[in-house]
């Protein structure tokens, strides 16, 4: 068992930390990083988190190990009614870019084991830098 673990994290850094070469001086900063916690049943919910990057990115991927699928929205209302869509969101340098409730958020779907309440979840960004370098980036968050 903690064989299999060993190399599935040696695995991981391999795919992550070339990555990180690329990166020069490339840092990001969070705040208010939350998943909330699925209702009942639910394998599916949101996330949120306030992002500041010091140059231009754009975020084009969000996996993790337990979960299915991770997407980012965006959420307007048509009438009554509340429409969200897929989107691909762009940082601006030293600007704060903020998923929140009721505006773009993380969609987390298919969701494979229960999160509990005040547990931390790594979620890993890649980032498009400018020059069109990938880098990824572990992400801690917290179910609420
Ligand atoms: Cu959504």
């Amino acid at each position: 068992m903690m064989k299999t673990y060993k190399s599935l994290l040696i695995i991981t850094l391999l795919a992550i930390v070339p990555f990180y070469s690329f990166g020069g001086n490339f840092s990001i900063s969070t705040e208010n990083n939350i998943i909330k916690k699925p209702r009942p049943g639910q394998k599916v919910t949101a996330g949120y988190i306030n992002l500041t990057a010091n140059e231009d990115v754009k975020i084009i991927n969000i996996e993790s190990k337990m979960i299915g699928r991770i997407e980012t929205h965006s959420m307007i209302m048509d009438g009554e009614i509340m429409k969200m869509r897929k989107i691909t969101p762009s940082l601006n340098r030293n600007k704060m870019y903020k998923f929140e409730p009721g505006g773009n958020h993380l969609m987390l779907f298919d969701i494979k084991r229960e999160l509990k309440q005040g547990e931390d979840i790594n979620l890993i960004f890649t980032f498009e830098l400018k020059n069109k370098k990938l880098l990824s980036k572990s992400i801690l968050f917290k179910i609420k």
